[in-house]
């Protein structure tokens, strides 16, 4: 039987013997530079390229920054907080928002730093040994004219919630420190990757793609890895992935990525590159320092050589509200929050207020999607003062729930645990 690469266990399982036999091959990264920081990561009993631009989770008090960032929209202390070259979406500035992340509190990951881009400049060049033909150019005229397509889905981090490995279980971890604010929900408008990929003559051997930033080259302990890129299996390329040009309605705002990125569904933030420039379709397997030393899951808990690359996000939930948020005793107030997932729609959520002695399953305010995320909300009266923790439990409709422990894994990915939010009843 011919393998399903569109199937992504299989994919993730063969690409990743590929890899580990030497048959695949370095998508741009000399392969006696991977291999010297493979062997650092070893030794160090992990690897190592999380840490460019980022803090470390590893202490009880998550890293913060004041510089200011390569990010060109404002990133007032209310809405973001800043650590290294990203902005944190602060979730209670989310309360009251509807359903949209809007564009003014929508968190950013960046590498290096947002370029500037002109749209009437900017060209998409298709490339590669699995294409029919010559590369084929696109402007951002001849993407717009092509059928639209719309989708609100969820761009996350893969590492949002890695703090919580640290200050909730106790474990250290490299990256940046984000507790759960590096994930919005956007109104995405563009094109299908799979037109442009037809329109360039994509062929029956293609195998993998790969999307590249036109941002600043990544230089991690000394290495240059070139741009920010991260092949996507050819099976989800040519399925739901868009080359987006609006967010919410305008155009695409240059810290997301304008004039154009992709947007995966589902999938890991890393996926949905932002200022694509170029994108090659190779008839073999690919890697790139983005699905071979990060964005795998490394540890004890995992196999000797990693886990296959990461694909979908997993299942979280917080509330709308500052951690350490003091609230007045005897006041009934409703708490809000929202729950999502990258695996199946969220169909059911549950509250405890009193550090998970008692459970209550709450009203939730939008249908589940795939995608996307619930909102839900609570009443709430504090009939006692003193310190408290506020937790929320998320099934989806696999009936799969959020654990008490996530496994650990030392770059701090997919935490997916219930969260403990303190508060302090006053
Ligand atoms: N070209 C490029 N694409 C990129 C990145 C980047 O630094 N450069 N960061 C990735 C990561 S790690 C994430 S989580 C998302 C963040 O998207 P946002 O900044 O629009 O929230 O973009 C991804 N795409
Ligand atoms: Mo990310």
């Amino acid at each position: 039987m011919p393998l399903d690469l569109s199937d992504e266990s299989q994919y993730d399982r063969t690409r990743l013997r590929q890899w580990a036999g030497g048959r695949a091959r370095s998508a741009g990264v000399d392969r006696r530079d991977l291999l010297k920081l493979l062997a650092a990561g070893a030794a160090a009993g992990s690897v190592g390229l999380g840490a460019a631009g980022t803090a470390s989770a590893t202490t009880g008090a998550s890293a913060t920054t004041t510089a200011s960032p390569g990010i060109l929209k404002p990133l007032p202390p209310e809405l973001f907080t800043l650590r290294g070259t990203n902005a944190e979406t602060k979730f209670a500035a989310l309360r009251g928002t509807g359903p949209l992340t809007p564009v003014d509190r929508f968190f950013v990951r960046n590498h290096t730093s947002t370029p500037r881009i002109d749209a009437a400049a900017w060209r998409l060049k298709v490339w590669g040994d699995g294409l029919a033909g010559d590369p084929v150019d696109f402007s951002y005229e001849r993407l717009r004219a092509l059928p639209a397509v719309e989708r609100t889905l969820f761009i996350e981090c893969a590492g949002n919630g890695r703090s919580f490995y640290a200050t909730q279980q106790g474990q250290a971890v490299t990256g940046t420190a984000w507790t759960l604010g590096a994930i919005g929900v956007a109104r995405w408008r563009g094109a299908r990757l799979s037109d442009v990929l037809r329109l360039a003559g994509v062929t029956p051997g293609a195998v993998d793609v790969l999307p590249r930033g036109l941002d600043d080259e990544v230089v991690a302990n000394g290495v240059n890895l070139g741009r920010v890129r991260r092949p996507l299996p050819v099976g989800k390329a040519l399925d739901d992935v868009l080359l987006a040009y609006e967010m919410n309605g305008r155009p695409l705002p240059a810290d997301h990525g304008g004039p154009v990125r992709l947007v995966v569904p589902e999938w890991v933030g890393i996926s949905s590159i932002k200022w694509v420039g170029d994108i090659e379709v190779s008839a073999e397997p690919l890697y790139s320092p983005w699905n071979t030393d990060t964005y795998r899951l490394f540890g004890p808990e995992h196999p000797a050589q990693g886990s296959a690359p990461l694909t979908r996000q997993t299942l979280k939930s917080a509330f709308e509200l500052e951690l350490g948020a003091t609230v007045p005793v005897h006041r009934t107030r409703l708490l809000t929050g929202r729950s999502w997932s990258g695996g199946a729609p969220v169909t059911r959520v549950e509250v405890s207020t009193d550090g998970g002695g008692h459970w209550q399953r709450v009203r939730l305010h939008d249908a589940p999607r795939r995608g996307g995320w619930v909102r839900w909300s609570l009443p709430w009266t504090p009939r006692a003062a003193g310190a408290t923790a506020l937790l929320a439990r998320a099934t989806d409709a696999t009936g799969r729930t959020q654990p008490e422990t996530s496994v650990h894994n030392a770059q701090g990915y997919l935490f997916d645990a219930v969260v403990r939010h303190p508060v302090t009843v006053v």
